[in-house]
């Protein structure tokens, strides 16, 4: 039989040497409206996932900070709309961690619509990857790097109860500018970009943080595959040995 044959041996040997081989992060996205729930999401799974390395990149780190002619005319910007951020830079930033190395992410501030320009977050290399944003699916480039895709489902009118109370006590906003600016671009930007966008979804959740049932399943899922990256996906060899061995 061919059992203990050259061949075996030889796919044996090389499989485990790749075993040292350094891992590829698995990276989740997840989308939905503006106050859907998507930071909750990411907590709960991060939670859950307590004894991985999970690191958390928000698209908000990558608003492009505004200049004195947009600070003037705040009221008039779209920060809704796929160009308030820096793409490359956040594509260049997640290519980067996939490859094992650690980047310097952004720090943006929503009251002064401006980022740090001294200070950074760093970011290591880890197991998991999450990338959350309103439009975090809206580039093909930033979706293809992602193994999972999360879209998180929460009527409007509980999304905007919730914006209200975020902007006004995180934010430094007053209620009629947040409802102003809710009916100007957050709302148009959503139908136009992030609904548009739902159709990539591997998962959609349907209420977001209070789906406890959904991330148990979510965290079940990336688990297997965690497990399944060691062995299949990047090491193919060992499954090839199994086979050889089960003859
Ligand atoms: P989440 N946003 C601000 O309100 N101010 C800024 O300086 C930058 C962003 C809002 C943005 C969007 N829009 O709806 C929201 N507006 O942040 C996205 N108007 O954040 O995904 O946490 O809801
Ligand atoms: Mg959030």
């Amino acid at each position: 039989s061919g059992l203990r044959s050259p061949t075996a041996a030889s796919v044996s040997s090389s499989a485990f040497a790749d075993a040292n081989a350094p891992r590829q992060p698995f990276v989740i996205g997840v989308s939905g409206g503006t106050a859907s729930g998507k930071t909750t999401v990411c907590d709960m799974i991060i939670q859950q996932l307590h004894d991985h390395r999970v690191v958390l990149v928000n698209q908000d780190s990558f608003y492009r900070g505004l200049n004195t002619e947009e600070l003037k005319r705040v009221h008039e910007y779209n920060f809704d709309h796929p160009d308030a951020f820096d793409t490359e830079q956040l594509l260049e930033c997640v290519e980067k961690l996939k490859s094992g190395q650690s980047v310097q992410v952004p720090i943006y501030d929503f009251k002064q619509h401006r980022r740090s320009s001294d200070s950074f977050r760093q970011v290591n290399a880890s197991d998991v990857i999450i990338l959350e944003g309103i439009l975090v699916f809206h580039d093909q480039r930033v979706r293809n790097l992602m193994n999972m895709k999360i879209f998180v489902d929460t009527d409007a009118d509980a999304r905007l109860a919730r914006r209200i109370r975020r902007d006004t006590v995180e934010r430094g906003r007053d209620v009629n500018s947040v409802l102003e600016q809710y009916a100007k671009f957050v709302k148009p930007a959503f139908d136009d970009f992030v609904l548009p966008s739902k159709k990539y979804a591997d998962v959609i959740i349907p209420r977001g943080g209070d789906n406890h049932v959904a991330i148990d399943l979510i965290v079940q899922h990336i688990r297997t595959k965690l497990g399944e990256h060691d062995l299949c996906k990047i090491y193919p060899n060992v499954y090839v040995i199994q086979s050889t061995f089960q003859i």
